[in-house]
């Protein structure tokens, strides 16, 4: 499968730093930024460095030390922010993905949000 990266996107430009975040943490691999828009108390993205468009662009062809750099950063993100399992109440993760899942920037991502109970899923 293909994937059409868009380097002009939002979040590529973030990661080249020609627009601020405000970051939450970052490793060799990913860069966690709460969302400008938050739905939660916390809520957190967290992207790959790499070019990835979505969520199976990045689970298809991402090297194995991205994949694992990734979530290691939610899982620090999730201690941090106090909404991990070992410290709070729980958080929901999440990724839209194309038109269906109604992904807003072409540039994987994953929401972390919490704080507050989230609510069912809705469609
Ligand atoms: P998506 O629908 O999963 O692609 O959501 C994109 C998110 O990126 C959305 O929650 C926006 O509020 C957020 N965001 C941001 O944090 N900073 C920006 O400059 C832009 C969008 I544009």
């Amino acid at each position: 499968m293909a994937f059409t990266y868009d380097d002009s996107n939002i979040f590529a430009r973030i990661l080249r730093g020609e627009i601020p975040c405000d970051k939450v943490a970052e490793n060799d691999h990913a860069l966690a930024f709460r969302d400008i828009a938050p739905k939660a108390p916390v809520h957190v993205l967290v992207i790959p460095k790499g070019k990835y468009v979505s969520f199976d662009d990045f689970a298809a062809n991402a090297a194995e030390g991205e994949i694992a750099g990734l979530m290691r950063l939610c899982a620090e993100v999730c201690a941090a922010e106090g909404i991990g399992l070992e410290e709070g109440q729980g958080f929901r993760a999440i990724s839209n993905a194309g038109s269906h899942g109604v992904q807003e920037v072409p540039h994987f991502h994953l929401h972390i949000m919490g704080g507050a109970p989230m609510g069912p899923m809705s469609g």
